[in-house]
């Protein structure tokens, strides 16, 4: 989907020790791994049972969110198009760039979800009425088709 994908991040198995394994490391490095420099990290912990988190979008911000424990699910969609996506690899994140609209729920108990942004916390940044969303994206993303063109 436009302005969203999911990245795959190294997963360093370290088989020095055979006999006893030694677990995983993963490596995220601002402009390489993520497509932008890292400003800010936050995680989500101990979400209650059928809570959901988000109902809005950024208008700049980019982020890069990653499953570090358990399972989350999260929709991301446009005026135009939705998709859903589960997080369930602490390997794997998912970018989520400027103009989306996003939802977080069935956080699984136990749950860590660690977020990367592009930027220091702004409220300004945020878009929470959906309607508002919705004429902005529009905006938004005919420009960016215009400019392609
Ligand atoms: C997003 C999803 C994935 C801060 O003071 N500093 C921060 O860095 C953040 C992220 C939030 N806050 C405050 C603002 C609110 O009073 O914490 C409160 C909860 O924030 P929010 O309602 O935005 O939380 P979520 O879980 O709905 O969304 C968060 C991020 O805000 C958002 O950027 O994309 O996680």
């Amino acid at each position: 989907m436009i302005n969203t994908r999911i990245i795959e991040f190294s997963d360093i198995v370290d088989a020095k020790n055979v006999e006893r394994p030694m677990g995983h490391l993963t490596p995220i490095e601002g402009f390489k791994d993520v497509p932008f420099d890292i400003k800010r990290i936050y995680y989500l912990t101990r979400v209650p049972e059928n809570t959901i988190r988000g109902f809005h979008s950024h208008k700049e911000l980019q982020q890069v969110l990653v499953c570090l424990n358990g399972s989350v699910q999260i929709s991301v969609s446009t005026p135009y198009e939705k998709e859903f996506i589960t997080l369930d690899d602490p390997a794997k994140g998912l970018y989520i760039g400027p103009m989306i609209w996003r939802e977080m729920y069935n956080f699984s108990p136990g749950s860590v979800l660690m977020v990367i942004a592009s930027e220091y916390y702004d409220e300004g940044d945020y878009i929470r009425d959906y309607r508002t969303y919705c004429e902005e994206a529009q905006d938004f993303f005919n420009k960016q088709k215009q400019e392609e063109e």
